[in-house]
């Protein structure tokens, strides 16, 4: 809650090219909550260098993204668009929530796991400690509402313990945040391996569509991707390859699984993947007009960022000094 309003909380690294993953288990589902909420998105550029970064790509890909938050309908001035590194009260409330969370707790996260095995050569401290920076961003903005697609639960449950435990001690200083999740879209597989999620980080770029792709890259992704053998159009676990695009072509077209069922009775898979990718560029292709046209004003972005920013490090703080007091720092002497 921040002013009376009812607030809501989300991010997403700059570590690679969105991919339709990202933006119909995320970013689709952000706009049009700023009628409800008072909404924070978040370029999370700290949590990014977790892994190793090129500086030049990193600070390129973060506006990027930032401008991908408003083409894909995000309205600036209704949602505070930021920078994580521009809003120093991240680092520093994550600090102090690192004293009230354990190491067994940050042991278990499965995207640590992961993480730590695709990159067995910098398993760093950062890495292990990425869940409470992000228990941060969302406790800082009092959020109740997280939107995130469902491999985040994880997080978002460690997010809730802690503040629980802090408020536990200290009285009631944080609210806890609930988790959103999206209907369609919740969780795209890669086109190449369908039992793995979507993810920007792929190595193999057939595996996933971004959303940055062109009208013939889009195509030839979906005509590559991996089915089966059961030469039927039917949504079931048996079909995992096949009950992904039909969770991607409802996605994009609003229709239930059983209706996109139906509709191709009977027609074989070269015909669904090549709806499927038509689809996919017809929602694809406005996004891709206004971040091009973004990409031309300098000064308009660079305006959201500054005013944003400033936004965000005002109710950031707000907490920051609320939680630093209540640990028992001394106060600050105006
Ligand atoms: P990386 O490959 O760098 O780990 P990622 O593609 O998994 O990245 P994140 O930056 O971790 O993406 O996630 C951004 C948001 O997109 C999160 O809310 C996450 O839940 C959502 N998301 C990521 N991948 C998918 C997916 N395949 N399907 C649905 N939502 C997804
Ligand atoms: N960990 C998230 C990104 C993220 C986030 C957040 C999402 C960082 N901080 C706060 C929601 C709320 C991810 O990897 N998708």
């Amino acid at each position: 809650m921040l002013d009376g309003k009812k607030s809501l909380f989300s991010g997403m690294q700059a570590t690679g090219n969105i991919t339709i993953g990202n933006y119909m288990g995320a970013l689709r589902n952000w706009v049009s909550l700023n009628e409800e909420y008072e909404c924070f998105f978040c370029v999370v550029d700290e949590h990014s260098i977790t892994i190793r970064q090129d500086p030049a790509e990193l600070r390129r890909r973060a506006r990027n993204l930032l401008m991908l938050y408003i083409a894909s309908g995000l309205d600036p001035k209704k949602n505070c668009i930021y920078y994580q590194s521009h809003v120093s009260a991240h680092a520093e409330l994550a600090w102090i929530l690192n004293c009230f969370t354990y190491m067994g707790e940050l042991s278990r996260m499965t995207q640590f796991k992961d993480k730590s095995q695709k990159h067995a050569d910098n398993i760093n401290a950062g890495l292990f400690d990425y869940p409470v920076l992000m228990a941060a961003d969302i406790l800082l903005f009092q959020s109740d509402v997280v939107p995130v697609g469902v491999d985040q639960m994880q997080h978002l449950e460690l997010t809730r313990d802690v503040a629980q435990r802090f408020n536990g001690i200290y009285g009631d200083v944080f609210t806890i945040p609930e988790a959103y999740i999206g209907k369609v879209g919740a969780k795209i597989m890669s086109l190449q391996d369908p039992s793995k999620k979507m993810s920007k980080s792929d190595e193999n770029p057939n595996a996933s569509i971004y959303l940055m792709d062109d009208p013939d890259t889009v195509m030839r992704k979906c005509k590559r991707a991996v089915t089966d053998s059961e030469g039927v159009i039917l949504y079931r676990d048996e079909q995992p390859g096949v009950k992904n695009l039909i969770d991607i072509y409802s996605a994009c077209t609003g229709k239930k699984p059983e209706e996109v069922v139906k509709e191709f009775d009977g027609k074989g898979y070269g015909d669904f993947k090549v709806a499927v990718g038509e689809a996919l560029v017809s929602i694809m292709k406005p996004i891709q007009e206004e971040h091009a046209r973004l990409s031309q004003d300098k000064a308009y972005v660079d305006g959201i960022i500054k005013e944003n920013a400033e936004k965000a490090a005002y109710y950031a703080n707000k907490t920051l000094r609320k939680v630093q007091k209540k640990v028992g720092f001394p106060e600050r002497i105006r």
